[in-house]
């Protein structure tokens, strides 16, 4: 295969461990902290859970290592969205776990929790592991989205493990694949399968977080890629100066991507969605938002823009959602087939004006047509509207100019207002990780092992002070069950890992909201450039504004 200067270059990189961990294995120790408790609902899940839950954080320090010395057959897998830093985790588990003995095994399981569950895997050696280090990308074994979450399944995963001799499994995945990351392990736990559970906090989301977790690895990466693409843009918008620009960034559900964006690329505008949530806007309110600062800049000559849209807005637009799910109800069971063979759009129109309730039909009359089309073409499996396909860029630039035709029929607006549309998603998923991510990732995956060689289950490996140098970093594990509270999902109570929304009394957003008019009226892009892997370190090993800012070290 032809290599790339970058990817030859970065083959050589050296990813940075935490200071603790830099001492050899048999020179790591535990360091007992507290007990824990669930974030909420603390007598369920210490219910659901009573072998995991509970337990005691940990963090490593220098000292003798006590463990028991025992041959180490783990198994990993990938789970979910790509995000940049998976093969450094893998690398950094392999590693520790080579360099702890040779005769250990790393199984790498293929295409997610589908690969535990059929048994197709391979086993990494040398020669395989060295073409993946410090790369973007899942490749290295696949991912998937198979949920891991029925007894019958966890039986299949206990038969595999115990048919390779695996007594460890490191899931390395986001929310839900940490959520039943914590069951596999109380289930394993419960039946003295005698198979440890890791995770590790993946997505680029960046909702996997807590006061210990201080980000989901990969967040850093996607944001700057993005971040420069947004860079740019805002100086080809400052150069011609005759576009709004409409940038919608990944982010299924919370806005932390949108919002870090904003805080490294300063555009006119970001919509933030729990924003829009706690102040309950509708679209109407938030296409006039947006129209306020295109009229603003009109009067002062600047027909351009740029305004970042998460893609999970829609679903925090109260009536919004309200609609989709009234469109779900709309399509349940074969009622689908019914509507799907009806010839015409005249006639689905009209099947659609007599199912949904007078309030919903104002909003869905209002959206443009190939966004209501939108939302009657794609179907996730559970037959629900997939609204991340729905394009809101064009969904709120549409809305934008019907609000500005409006104002200059009031004579209210002269300007010029031509759309542009971006989505930015995909193209930072498999980037090639930062330093940052390349030696977080390395460490969360060297710390995993760690943790399994202590003989620990159902915890997160953690990696935390990462505002501060590498060497300063303190590696350890989380029990999972902290993060845990009960929520409704299909119709049924379950124990889930509570997603980290963006939080509008946090350091982040609050410096947004301090800066946000200021940006809207005037041009105050900010230029990030590419990500730089070789350089001065203020360059290459920053961190995220959101970070730095929740650090107070912004
Ligand atoms: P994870 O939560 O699994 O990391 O995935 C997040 C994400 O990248 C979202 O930002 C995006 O909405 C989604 O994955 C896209 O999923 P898919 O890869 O299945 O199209």
């Amino acid at each position: 295969m032809k290599l790339s200067p970058l990817q030859t270059a970065r083959y050589q990189y050296n990813p940075k461990l935490p200071g603790m961990l830099r001492n050899g294995i048999s020179e790591i120790c535990v360091k007992n902290g507290a007990p824990t408790e669930s974030v909420a609902d603390q007598e369920k899940i210490q219910a659901l859970f009573p072998n995991t839950y509970g337990k005691n954080e940990i963090t490593f320090q220098k000292g003798t290592n006590t463990a028991e010395a025992k041959k180490q057959v783990v198994g990993v897998i990938l789970s979910g969205g790509q995000a940049p830093g998976g093969h450094n985790v893998i690398c950094g588990l392999y590693d520790a776990l080579k360099a702890t003995d040779k005769d250990n095994v790393l199984y790498g399981f293929k295409g997610g929790p589908s690969g535990l569950l059929e048994d197709d895997y391979i086993i990494f050696d040398d020669e395989y592991i060295n073409a993946f280090r410090n790369t973007g990308g899942f490749d290295i074994i696949g991912s998937g989205r198979t949920k891991l979450e029925t007894e019958e399944q966890f039986a299949v995963v206990a038969e595999v493990c115990k048919k390779h001799g695996i007594n460890a499994i490191v899931i390395i995945g986001g929310d839900d694949s940490n959520t039943n990351a914590a069951v596999l392990a109380e289930y394993f736990a419960a039946n003295n399968a005698g198979v440890q559970v890791i995770g590790c906090p993946k997505t680029i989301d960046g909702d996997l977080k807590n006061e210990d977790i201080e980000c989901s690895f990969g967040f850093d990466t996607a944001t700057k890629t993005y971040s420069e693409i947004i860079g740019n843009i805002e100086r080809d918008a400052n150069s011609a100066k005759k576009y709004w620009h409409f940038v919608k960034v990944m982010g299924r559900s919370a806005s932390h991507v949108a919002l870090e964006c904003a805080l490294q690329t300063r555009p006119n505008i970001c919509l933030v969605g729990e924003e829009v949530a706690a102040k309950k806007m509708s679209m109407a309110e938030i296409a006039d938002y947006i129209a306020d600062s295109v009229a603003t800049r009109a009067a002062k000559g600047w027909n351009f823009g740029v305004a970042i849209i998460p893609e999970g807005i829609v679903e925090f637009v109260p009536e919004f959602s309200v609609l989709i799910a009234e469109i779900n109800e709309l399509l349940a069971g074969e009622k689908t087939e019914v509507f799907n063979a009806l010839p015409t759009w005249a006639d689905k129109y009209a099947f659609i004006e007599n199912g949904l309730t007078k309030e919903s039909m104002a909003v869905f009359a209002i959206l443009p047509q190939s966004i209501q089309q939108q939302l009657f073409l794609e179907r996730d499996p559970h037959g629900n509207v997939q609204v991340s396909l729905i394009e809101s860029e064009k969904l709120f630039s549409a809305l934008v100019a019907e609000n500005l035709k409006a104002r200059k029929a009031a004579g209210k607006f002269n300007g010029k207002f031509s759309a542009l549309h971006h989505f930015l998603g995909y193209e930072g998923r498999c980037a090639f990780p930062s330093n940052f991510d390349a030696d977080y990732c390395y460490s969360l995956g060297y710390n995993a092992f760690m943790l399994i060689q202590y003989g620990y289950t159902g915890y997160l490996s953690k990696v935390s002070n990462l505002s501060k140098p590498a060497e300063e970093w303190v590696a350890g594990g989380m029990p999972m069950t902290k993060m845990m509270n009960i929520e409704r999902r299909h119709g049924k109570d379950k124990p889930v890992i509570r997603k980290a929304l963006v939080e509008l009394d946090g350091a982040p957003f609050k410096f947004f909201a301090a800066n946000r008019a200021e940006w809207a009226e005037n041009t105050c892009f900010v230029y990030p450039g590419a990500i730089q892997y070789f350089g001065p370190s203020e360059v290459c090993d920053a961190t995220t504004v959101t970070l730095a800012l929740e650090k107070g070290e912004y």
